[in-house]
């Protein structure tokens, strides 16, 4: 069986590890995970990737369980070291062992490898038990137009979100380099060749929006052979963790699971989804053109998210 998951950075990496244990327990099945790169920054002279980092740390065993993004036990001397010199941002630290992956990537990128490969490369040290491929090797980075004192201008996500706390007013997001940019290498085969492709409870946002505004993708997932089925990131019209909440208020959804699968959209209907996962909170929920069923939707360890992963197979 082969099992495609769109994902984000920590919901994503949290529901991949149920992913993976689903996987190890049945046998027998292939898991690839694409990933938004969106997110993605060059930081003093650094290509950092908070979703894919986020995911090979999480599945490798790295990962910090508390902050949800970086290295378990790191430390913060390169981070002092910079705010000495007054170097900007100083919104945004990076760790030291997280650096040393940051310093392998950008090496290998200089030298003309693409990020699929670089990324396949940092993966043989962290066995994440699942191909990880980003959704495309092309820049496609997430900006947000917001007001500024000469009327609107547009902002690295990351100084949207963590600088901002998404606490600012916010008229739109833009992928830039998406129009151009190609799906990864293998990303349309595994999409293609998939016996489900799984939406993660990833932000829909600003984590799976970015993944599906690569062309071709989104076509490869409404239009492919296998069976969609998305998990629903919000439970009783809250996110669980992050501000998913202020994103999809941009958007003028609401912040509800019925929200986010009418934003996916029925499959039917033009949408994604051939079934959405609610939680039981949120029984009850309509999504035109899909088949809506509730289960435990808290991943609160791995067999819970196993069983909400098994939850979402059996809709298919
Ligand atoms: P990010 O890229 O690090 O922001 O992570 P993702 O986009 O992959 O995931 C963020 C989303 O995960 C948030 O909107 C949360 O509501 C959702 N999330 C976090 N934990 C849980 C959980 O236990 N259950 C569900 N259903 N969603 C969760
Ligand atoms: N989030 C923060 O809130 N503050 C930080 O200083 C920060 C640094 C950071 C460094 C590397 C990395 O991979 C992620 C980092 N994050 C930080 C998390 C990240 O900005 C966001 O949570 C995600 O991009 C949203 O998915
Ligand atoms: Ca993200």
């Amino acid at each position: 069986m082969r099992i495609v998951v769109l994902t984000g950075g920590i919901g994503g990496a949290r529901f991949l590890l149920g992913v993976r244990a689903y996987a190890r327990e049945v046998g027998d099945v292939e898991v690839t995970a694409v990933v938004n790169v969106g997110d993605d920054l060059l930081l003093h002279g650094l290509k950092v990737c908070p979703d894919l980092d986020s995911v090979m740390y999480t599945l490798g065993g790295g990962a910090d369980p508390e902050r949800g993004w970086g290295r378990v036990g790191e430390t913060w001397t390169v981070k002092a070291e910079l705010a000495a010199y007054g170097a900007e941002p100083t919104w945004f630290g990076l760790g030291d062992k997280d650096i040393a992956t940051h310093l392998v990537r950008t090496t290998m990128l200089n030298a003309g490898y693409p990020l699929s490969e670089v990324t396949a490369a940092l993966a043989t040290r962290w066995q994440p038990g699942v191909r990880l491929l980003p959704a495309t090797d092309d820049r496609l980075e997430t900006h947000v137009v917001v007001d500024g004192e000469q009327g609107q201008r547009a902002i690295h996500f990351q100084e949207w979100w963590v600088r901002h706390r998404a606490d600012i007013p916010t008229h739109r997001f833009v992928f830039v380099g998406a129009e151009s940019a190609k799906p990864a290498p293998g990303v349309l085969e595994a999409i293609a060749d998939a016996d489900v492709v799984l939406i993660a409870p990833s932000n829909p946002v600003v984590s799976v929006a970015p993944v599906l505004a690569v062309p071709g993708l989104r076509d490869a997932v409404a239009q492919g052979p296998a069976p969609v089925v998305g998990v629903s990131p919000i439970i009783g019209g809250a996110p669980v963790r992050g501000m998913a909440d202020r994103c999809l208020s941009v958007l003028g959804v609401e912040c509800s699971a019925a929200g986010v699968g009418r934003l996916y959209g029925g499959r039917s209907e033009g949408g994604l989804l051939d079934a959405w996962l609610v939680a039981p909170e949120d029984e009850g929920t309509v999504v035109p053109g899909t088949t809506v069923r509730a289960a435990p939707l808290r991943m609160t360890d791995e067999a819970a998210t196993a069983q909400l992963v098994r939850a979402a197979l059996e809709l298919v």
